[in-house]
């Protein structure tokens, strides 16, 4: 078997197998224990509490599955549930596999199977398939001796890792047919192979097991399963020679206790403040999960996108919406069940940008959103648009976008704008007179370019932003920028230092965007143009408003 490398969320490799150390158990003339788990939660429990190791007990198991101890859960369920015990933990787990689940041929597929899944042994019980718990009824049958040595010898046969090992378990006690009974099978069984003898007991006082080790005299290792003879004081299975000792419910059997209390606190107060104070902290659950570890990882593997700043200048009202910007902002205006600002924040967020500015104005109070950071431009009714671009200019660091606010776009716009890696991008729409035609007459941003727009599949030129202006003549027009530009950590800082400069030629307080990008390509930027066609809008007047209802 390989070594135990998928120790996942832990990340520790064990250098000595799991299988060993659980061998090293039982072989050691010091008395181990093992506690009780059902799942991958309680068997990183047992783990973290201290345990050399896990007994994947068939009751707890069947019952945290809702199912008897009776066969019920398939053999596969069960292995189902021990690859996530065994992958949540890196002690070894002893298999609580009732009766092999069948003949000598289902126990060493079993065997296989479990060396697979990293499990380091396994427990069967001389019953009879289906088994019943050795604590329900009287005078349970026992297997045929040498069915059962069969069975041992199948098991050990088919393992793949010399270390691996069977526990025969003995149910003569349990079955009352004595100690005699019980001495003749353990011999039986070590002769075929067990690695130890489980004997079990249903008596509340451990006289029969202690009588069991006195002439069993160390055979060969030597489990077991205090659960009814609990009060007898472990010094004595020491001092017997007890190899290991099971603890073997009781992880189970307190999740009940606790679940059938917080339940009824819950149920009986309709609300969480008992249970808050009693329960684990949810910190405790991520903890338990690992997922600081999880953390890391994404720091180690996830491809890493810098964080994407967001402008969006929504400070102006918006005046041919007339009353529907009486009392709030444009970008506060509804649109189909959400104002404009929602879709677009939307649209950002989307595209995984969560850094978002919004620069407010004219009914600032209105505008708000779970997530956004608004700054006011208090000069709303004066200054153009390059002044609220300046009121968050602090926003303008690393990569950044600045967007108008009264725009919404299809999301392959945005990605495509965020895919380009160019300093300085803009979005502009090569059917721009398609869309123009049927607006109302209006200023827009209508652009120039170093190569027109090319539907053309090998067509690869990239081009580039050379005018930006609203009374550029219908000849030279390449497009119309949709509103929404790219900057990267370059381009924010030539950015910034542009509003720097016109703050100090005064320019600054009446210039439009598109004033900006002149004067960005004038000292020698070369804005990079993301051609699309369409699919998009802006809303500027009530029949704009209509299409943007049925966008
Ligand atoms: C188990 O835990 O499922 C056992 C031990 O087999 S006992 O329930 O004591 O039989
Ligand atoms: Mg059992």
């Amino acid at each position: 078997m390989s070594e135990n490398v998928l120790t996942f969320p832990k990340g520790s490799v064990g250098v000595v197998q799991k299988t060993s150390r659980f061998r090293d158990m039982l072989t050691s003339p010091e008395t181990s224990f093992i506690m009780e788990a059902h799942n991958g939660l309680s068997a990183k429990i047992v783990e973290e509490t201290g345990f050399e190791g896990v007994w994947a007990s068939g009751l707890s198991v069947s019952t945290a599955l809702g199912v008897r101890d009776s066969n019920e859960a398939s053999w596969t369920q069960v292995l189902e549930v021990l690859e996530f015990m065994a992958d949540a933990t890196t002690v070894p787990i002893l298999v609580d596999a009732d009766t092999g689940y069948g003949n000598f041929n289902n126990f060493r597929r079993l065997v296989h199977k479990l060396i697979q899944r990293d499990i380091a042994a396994v427990c069967i019980e001389d019953k009879l398939f289906p088994k019943t718990n050795s604590f329900l009824g009287e005078n349970q049958p026992l297997a045929d001796i040498d069915e059962f040595c069969g069975k041992i010898k199948a098991g050990k046969d088919a393992q793949t890792d010399d270390d691996f090992s069977v526990v025969a378990r003995v149910e003569a006690l349990i079955a009352g047919w004595g100690l005699n009974e019980a001495l003749r099978r353990a011999e039986a069984y070590h002769q075929a192979g067990a690695d130890a003898i489980l004997i079990h007991s249903k008596e509340s006082v451990a006289d029969e097991i202690l009588a069991f080790t006195k002439e069993w005299a160390n055979r060969s290792p030597v489990v077991i399963v205090p659960t009814k003879y609990y009060a007898t004081p472990t010094q004595h299975f020491r001092d017997a020679g007890v190899n290991l000792i099971i603890w073997a419910n009781h992880n189970l059997r307190a999740a009940i206790t606790a679940m059938r209390e917080t339940s009824r606190q819950i149920f009986e107060n309709q609300n969480l403040i008992w249970a808050e104070e009693n329960v684990a902290r949810l910190g405790d659950v991520f903890v338990i999960a690992g997922n600081d570890e999880l953390a890391d990882a994404e720091d180690r593997y996830l491809a890493k996108r810098a964080e994407t700043n967001a402008v969006v200048l929504a400070a102006s009202r918006g005046r041919q919406l007339e009353d529907l910007t009486e009392d709030r902002p444009k970008c506060m205006v509804d649109v189909r069940g959400k104002p404009l600002l929602h879709r677009l924040v939307g649209s950002f967020n989307d595209a995984g940008v969560r850094e978002l500015t919004v620069v407010t104005g004219y009914k600032a109070d209105t505008v708000e959103f779970p997530g956004i950071k608004t700054v006011k431009n208090t000069e709303y009714e004066t200054s153009g648009e390059v002044a609220s671009l300046a009121c968050a200019s602090h926003s303008l660091k690393g990569e950044s976008l600045v967007s108008y606010g009264d725009i919404m776009f299809r999301s392959h716009v945005l990605n495509q704008l965020l895919d380009c890696n160019a300093d300085i991008a803009v979005v502009v729409d090569a059917n721009w007179q398609e869309e123009r035609s049927v607006t109302t007459k209006r200023t827009v941003d209508l652009v120039q370019c170093s190569h027109p727009y090319s539907a053309d599949y090998f067509d690869e030129a990239l081009a580039e932003l050379t005018r930006i202006d609203s009374s550029l003549p219908e000849s030279e027009v390449n497009g119309e920028w949709i509103g929404l530009a790219k900057f990267s950590e370059k381009g924010s800082a030539l950015l910034q230092a542009q509003i720097d400069q016109m703050r100090e030629d005064g320019s600054l307080g009446t210039a439009s965007m598109t004033d900006l990008f002149n004067r960005l390509i004038d000292d020698g930027a070369k804005p990079q143009v993301v051609y699309i066609t369409g699919h998009w809008l802006d809303v500027n007047d009530a029949f704009d408003l209509a299409r943007a209802r049925n966008f």
